[in-house]
């Protein structure tokens, strides 16, 4: 067994005797990159050693949750930010949407605790998400304040020279993106869709894992019916650097939507954008409880291909997911590939009052479900 498994192994050994949340935790946590001591000790030491016995002193606050403001972003206001960016009319009557993106280093937050040298756009991760409509010209303005080179390279149907492709147009102000260096990309938008960017720099697994991506979402000329609509980007962190992850999430925070479930309405229509970006992991996935949904692959077409409740996806794929709840309550949705499920990518959608929920403490028995004695289902 590799040294990059044994950590997640241990990570997970340890989520088998604990709650989950308090086993994430406990393990990752240690204060910054002391999270790779955490994991170098329980690598090292789980053979023969009771996993409760290792953490039970790990330094895990039950209860505490990350510093959002710290963060400068939070999960549940990243659901519903779409960013339009400035608008203008150009002569050819065409409209022209543009934004400024800056690549910044800096720290955040993945689960309590548990701090990450993240690389962003804009600050956050993931980055904004950008919205156009179909036909509208886009410039992007990309600054590079980062200390390494990097790039925004978009999915959708531009020339070579807007790609953000190390080697592609250096000449001309584009290509490799070098720090204090800016380039402004411009192309249209299409096809409409949900699309993603992200960094294109080598060593490519390394610019995108550090956080360097974000949804794009190009809306049809004629639109989309109303919707209550939502970004979920999965993504997850190698905390320790040993190219596997040991924290996933969706929209960056392990858990967060556990301990802050998503409110929806009754009987509204939700949308939900659903991008992949993880890295070290060939799929991940999405499967919601007790209820079914309409997917459009890519968004790419207004007719739904699949009625489900369980959708697979590689990395850069994504979706767009249709549903309704019809009945109040705490309804999960989470990775169906269970690891990640038990490493962070799990959360609650809560439907109706939460006052007149009889499941309202379902987050927290969820983080006692499959280990604990007395799991409550
Ligand atoms: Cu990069």
């Amino acid at each position: 067994m590799s040294d990059r498994r044994l950590s997640r192994r241990a990570l997970l050994g340890a989520a088998a005797t604990v709650p989950a949340a308090a086993g994430l935790h406990s393990l990752v946590s240690g204060g910054g990159l002391g999270g790779e001591r955490a994991f170098a000790e329980s690598a090292g030491g789980m053979a023969g050693h009771p996993a409760h016995d290792r953490f039970a002193h790990a330094g895990f606050a039950p209860g505490r949750t990350v510093d959002h403001r710290a963060n400068g972003f939070d999960p549940t206001e990243l659901l519903r930010d779409f960013d339009y960016g400035r608008t203008r009319r150009l002569a050819s009557g065409r409209l022209l949407r543009e934004w400024t993106i800056v690549a910044q280093d800096r720290e955040i937050e993945v689960a309590p605790g548990v701090k990450y040298e993240a690389w962003t756009y804009n600050g956050r991760v993931p980055g904004p998400t950008l919205r156009a409509r179909e036909g509208e010209k886009l410039r992007i303005r990309f600054v590079n304040s980062s200390e390494h080179p990097h790039t925004m390279h978009f999915h959708g149907i531009h020339p070579a020279l807007m790609d953000g492709m190390p080697g592609i147009g250096e000449r001309q102000g584009a290509g490799q993106i070098e720090p204090g260096k800016s380039f402004s990309y411009e192309f249209d938008a299409e096809p409409f869709g949900l699309h993603l960017y992200h960094c294109h720099v080598a060593p490519l697994a390394t610019h995108i894992a550090r956080g360097l991506y974000g949804a794009f979402i190009v809306d049809p000329k004629r639109g989309r019916p109303e919707a209550d609509e939502m970004v979920m980007v999965m993504n997850g962190f190698d905390t320790n650097f040993d190219l596997s992850n040991e924290v996933y999430a969706v929209n960056t925070v392990g858990f967060h939507y556990v301990d802050e479930p998503i409110r929806v309405k009754r009987d509204e229509l939700l949308r939900v954008y659903l991008v992949n970006v993880l890295e070290y992991d060939p799929v991940n996935s999405f499967h919601v409880h007790a209820n079914f949904f309409q997917y459009y692959p890519t968004g790419t077409s207004l007719t739904p291909s699949e009625y489900t409740d369980t959708v697979i996806q590689g990395q850069a794929q994504r979706g767009i997911l249709e549903m309704k709840f019809p009945f109040d309550g705490d309804y999960m949705f989470h990775a169906h590939v269970s690891e990640f499920a038990e490493l962070g990518w799990s959360g609650f959608f809560r439907v109706g009052d939460p006052s007149l929920l009889a499941s309202a403490a379902a987050g927290a028995a969820y983080c006692k479900l499959p280990w604990g004695s007395g799991s409550p289902v």
